[in-house]
């Protein structure tokens, strides 16, 4: 008999089943739904003990969408949509990770699920037209088609800095944070880094903490969230409207309920621009983000303008001239990377206990016995958090030996970057589906990914309605698509941008190269559905 997917083991022969998902985040999840409504025998294989990906592992004190939760949630399932509340407008992490426990609870996903398995390999085997994918314990899968829903933003990044095993106190990832309570009471603490997490993070250890020691490289452009509770009345009425919401995402570029304004900011008079920016300033969420005027991202002096409105915001909210000018970014423009959203962040730093030390003039060189070691002076701290990102998107790639065919490795084909077709496949690597992987994602992932796994979902059910069980794009249809992902950012300030987007954030030399998709999300769905109605243009069946 053909073995189930839990008679997996060490010791058990191979495990064969039609299709492998690796990653239980937001879309791995929705990924088995839609392979097992194929009819397809399924396994999905988690890294972590439970549901939830970003949203198990990210579990640090502040943590919450900055996207409101009703767009980010699913809309796949009428008894979600039904059954689940938000409490809050920017739901936090606990939340989400419920939610994320329910679907798969609700839709009876979590029978298909394996928890505490890593995949370390993945292997194509031309003969029999499989994926041999072995785990960190040693379990062995065979499948037909392999999906990695791995994530964007789930290998974490440290600093480039000695010593961190030498160190004796606490330390922390934000990206790995314990379930276990991290208790900093009356304890000095210290935090690297002030991208999102660094500025969700922050305002919660300077609450408890005896001292707080912020270290920056570099500053963000940070604006409020201004998040609140939705009450009974606003979640009915989100209830009424949210095909009307979901219609919405699927007309801006980002998936999100806001799109930039078209009308230019530089034909407005400075009061005029100073009102919208106000009103934008108070408005909920990416408001101010992604509803700001289109050429801001376009046009060095409107860009400037903006700045030096968001340069006086913040020297309103910091009283110490010269925090507030740390605080300043002097080496980016609004949107050349991703901005926080915060609340409270910036009046942190008027407290007595809190410290802000500047990496760029007095570096880190090293972690001591007792904490940090910078250019001029020896701090000590019991908690260490760092908060210093992720090898974006090709990084949860990398932590996996993915050989396709003739035995090359996924690092050598992306070694200039990634290289993918419609950011769903690469050429050499057939059977294997990228869902939230590079030259796809930019926006609000799930309405991404969610159009992925059904475009994935309705490809394998195509090849199996016509007896064929093999798919691989061209060399050429990558070409094709690089070059149109490079347009997506030409002519936009993107193109001089750095950070996690670019792999630039990682400092171990790799090349700077574009690792999202600025086309939009309506532009990307309308592409992949041009390729499945030709019969998978750009892609050989057999
Ligand atoms: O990571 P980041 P993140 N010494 O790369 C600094 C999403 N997200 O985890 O800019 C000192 O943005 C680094 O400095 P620099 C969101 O998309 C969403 O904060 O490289 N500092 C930077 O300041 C976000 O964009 C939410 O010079 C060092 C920081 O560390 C993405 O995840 C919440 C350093 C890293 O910032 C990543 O955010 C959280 C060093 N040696 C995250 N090395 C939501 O709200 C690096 N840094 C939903």
């Amino acid at each position: 008999a053909t073995p189930t997917p839990t008679d997996a083991s060490p010791d058990a022969s191979p495990t064969r089943v039609d299709a492998l998902v690796v990653g239980a985040g937001i879309s791995g999840i929705h990924q088995l739904w839609e392979l097992r409504g194929k009819g397809l025998r399924t396994v999905l294989l988690e890294a972590g003990s439970g549901v939830g990906g970003v949203w198990f592992w990210n579990r640090y004190p502040g943590a919450r969408f900055d996207s409101e939760s009703y767009t980010y949630g699913y809309f796949f399932s009428p008894e979600i949509l039904e059954e689940w509340t938000w409490s809050e407008e920017y739901a936090g992490q606990p939340e989400t990770e419920r939610y994320l426990n329910f679907v798969a609870d609700r839709l009876d996903l979590r029978k298909d699920m394996r928890f505490d398995a890593r995949v370390v390999s993945a292997h194509w085997q031309e003969d029999e037209r499989v994926w041999e994918v072995t785990t960190a314990t040693g379990e062995v899968y065979l499948t037909t088609y392999l999906v990695t829903a791995l994530g964007i933003l789930s290998k974490p990044a440290f600093p480039r800095v000695p010593g961190l095993e030498d160190f004796q106190g606490e330390w922390h990832h934000t990206g790995t944070w314990p379930v276990a309570d991290v208790d900093v009471r009356g304890k000095r603490v210290a935090v690297i880094g002030t991208g999102s997490s660094g500025v969700q993070v922050i305002p919660f250890l300077a609450k408890d903490a005896a001292s707080l020691t912020v270290f920056q490289r570099t500053a963000n452009w940070a604006t409020p969230i201004n998040n609140f509770a939705i009450d009974d009345a606003r979640a009915a009425d989100l209830r009424e409207r949210i095909q009307e919401i979901y219609t919405r995402t699927q007309e801006t570029p980002g998936g999100a309920i806001h799109a930039p304004m078209t009308e230019s900011s530089l034909a407005l008079s400075d009061e005029e621009r100073r009102a919208v920016w106000d009103r934008l300033y108070d408005a909920p969420g990416m408001a101010f983000v992604l509803g700001n005027f289109r050429d801001v991202a376009l046009s060095r002096e409107a860009n400037g303008h903006l700045t030096a409105y968001l340069t006086e915001r913040i020297r309103e909210r910091v009283k110490d001239p010269r925090t507030a000018a740390l605080l300043t970014p002097d080496d980016h423009g609004f949107g050349q990377k991703r901005p926080p959203l915060e609340n409270g962040y910036y009046e942190v730093f008027n407290e007595p206990h809190v410290r802000l030390v500047s990496t760029v003039e007095d570096p880190l060189v090293r972690y001591t016995p007792t904490g940090l070691e910078t250019a001029i002076e020896s701090h000590d701290f019991d908690v260490i958090v760092i908060a210093t990102g992720f090898v974006a998107v090709t990084g949860s790639y990398e932590s996996i030996d993915i050989r396709g065919t003739g035995g090359r490795t996924l690092q050598e084909h992306w070694v200039d970057g990634p290289h993918t077709f419609l950011g769903m496949q690469a050429a050499g690597f057939p059977n294997l589906f990228l869902v939230g992987g590079p030259q796809s994602s930019a926006g609000i992932i799930p309405r991404v990914t969610e159009t992925q796994a059904t475009w994935v979902a309705n490809c394998v059910a195509h090849l199996r309605d016509r007896g064929l069980s093999r798919i691989e794009t061209t060399e050429a249809a990558e070409q094709e698509w690089h070059e149109h992902v490079l347009s997506g950012i030409e002519g936009t300030l993107q193109e001089d941008a750095s950070g996690w987007a670019f792999g630039t954030n990682v400092g171990d030399g790799r090349q700077r190269a574009y690792l999202l998709y600025a086309g939009g999300q309506p532009q990307y769905r309308e592409r992949i559905a041009e390729s499945a109605e030709a019969g998978y243009k750009g892609f050989e069946l057999s």
